[in-house]
């Protein structure tokens, strides 16, 4: 649409600001109240969301539904994609003794990156408008349906596999945010689902957390049993029965999203963006020198990157499941250590590890630390696993 002045509308120069920041993704969504949250609040009330107690605090479940409860001057929201794939393909190495890591946590934190990004175009935004502009920011950041608001904006349908997936660049990109004062012309929302009859990422999701869609056509997710929730978010131990399926995954999952037609190599958008890019040390290390890992070797190893948010406590927790998984006498040595670590997450998943990779050496330690063991928690697993 052309303004009357013969100049290009808002919209088109916000566009291009955001594209020349490096944005793949945009769209323009209305400040109007969201049309799921009646589901949001159901996904809610059967427990799907786990321990992300966050997801469900009273007040921010409503401000998710109305924008105007986190910013009451808000006319537009300005939502963006960055793609953050390093490399196409780039499958996961067949070989169950490195851990692998899922792709959005391979490079520098995401979070600051696209906020980074996004307080820039808002002050690009302010140089196209004779006043004060009213912007805020959120990557993850704020209690937002980021996916509910790309979808808004036209930027792509809601797989199910529950990701936001736009039709030629996939799924392997970061939302962001920018609530405006600003009222500007919203995009229509998208108006496809392409998924039709496929169903590959629910036949490939090994721990069966995907639902399917539910009788409106949302795609539902228990979270409690994602490989995502259960290696990042949750903090306690790993429920015995979901560990062999997590396999090799030592931080996050992306099978449902790598056997995505949609996330086909020849499909998908690597990043431009430099500090998303893969770091060398992040994935394809050994686990047995993972699991090693001190609180100085986890700072280094974590610095600057959305790995953090795990702890060093949980990533070796996860270390360990793998380990287990892997089933090597290789990893023995490693495990054996890891039943005197300090933190009792640790020596408890270290105990299951032993079990599931059996022999004389492991039963020998399992039982030598069960004469000195105190916490109980870390008993239970010692004493189920000389059980067997
Ligand atoms: C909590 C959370 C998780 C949880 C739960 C995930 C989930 N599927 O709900 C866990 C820890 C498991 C997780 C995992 C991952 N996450 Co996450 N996560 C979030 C977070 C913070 C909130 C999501 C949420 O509210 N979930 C609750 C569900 C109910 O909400 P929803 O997914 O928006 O579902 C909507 C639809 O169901 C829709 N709907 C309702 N009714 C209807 C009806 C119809 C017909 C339709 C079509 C839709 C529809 O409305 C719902 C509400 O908006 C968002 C950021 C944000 N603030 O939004 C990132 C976010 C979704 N995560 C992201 C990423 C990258 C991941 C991982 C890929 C990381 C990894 N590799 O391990 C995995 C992917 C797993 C997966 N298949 O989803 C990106 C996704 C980008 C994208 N292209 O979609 C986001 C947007 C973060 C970001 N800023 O980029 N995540
Ligand atoms: S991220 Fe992994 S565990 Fe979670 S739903 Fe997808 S395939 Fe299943
Ligand atoms: S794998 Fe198939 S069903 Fe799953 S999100 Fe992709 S297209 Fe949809």
């Amino acid at each position: 649409m052309q303004s009357p002045f013969g100049t290009p509308p808002l919209s088109d120069n916000i566009r291009a600001e955001a594209r020349a920041l490096g944005f793949g993704l945009v769209g323009i969504a209305g400040p109007d109240r969201s049309k799921h949250l009646a589901f949001y609040r159901r996904w809610l009330n059967e427990g799907y969301n786990g321990e992300m107690g966050y997801l469900a605090r009273p007040d921010a479940v409503s401000r998710r539904g109305d924008l105007r409860g986190t910013m009451a001057q808000v006319r537009s929201v300005v939502v963006v994609g960055l793609d953050y794939l390093s490399e196409a393909g780039g499958e996961e190495p067949n070989d169950a003794s490195v851990g692998v890591i899922a792709r959005y946590a391979r490079g520098r934190d995401y979070h600051s990156v696209v906020k980074m990004k996004l307080l820039d175009l808002a002050e690009r935004i302010q140089a196209h408008i004779a006043r004060p502009l009213m912007a805020r920011a959120y990557v993850d950041t704020g209690p937002m349906l980021e996916r509910d608001l790309a979808h808004r904006a036209g930027i792509g349908w809601f797989g199910k596999n529950t990701m936001l997936i736009h039709p030629r660049r996939g799924s392997w990109f970061f939302l962001g945010a920018l609530l405006l004062d600003l009222e500007i012309e919203p995009d229509t929302p998208f108006p496809v689902d392409h998924c039709g009859t496929c169903t590959s990422c629910l036949d490939a999701c090994p721990t069966g957390a995907l639902l399917g869609r539910d009788d409106d056509g949302a795609p539902v997710m228990d979270a409690r049993r994602c490989i995502s929730y259960l290696t990042i978010e949750h903090r306690g131990p790993i429920p015995r029965e979901l560990r062999s399926a997590i396999g090799n995954r030592i931080y996050g999952c992306d099978i449902c999203q790598d056997v995505c037609p949609f996330n086909s190599p020849k499909l998908v958008e690597i990043t431009k963006e430099p500090d998303l890019k893969a770091r060398d040390h992040v994935d394809g290390q050994l686990l047995i020198n993972l699991m090693e890992m001190d609180e100085v070797a986890w700072d280094n190893f974590s610095r600057g990157s959305a790995l953090r948010r795990g702890k060093r406590a949980g990533f070796l927790r996860n270390v360990a499941v793998a380990l287990g998984n892997w089933g090597s006498p290789a990893a023995v040595p490693a495990l054996v250590r890891a039943l005197g670590d300090g933190e009792s997450l640790v020596r408890g998943h270290a105990a299951w590890a032993l079990g599931r990779v059996g022999g004389s050496a492991a039963h020998a330690a399992l039982s030598a630390r069960l004469e000195v063991e105190v916490d109980s928690s870390v008993r239970a697993e010692l004493e189920l696993e000389l059980d067997h």
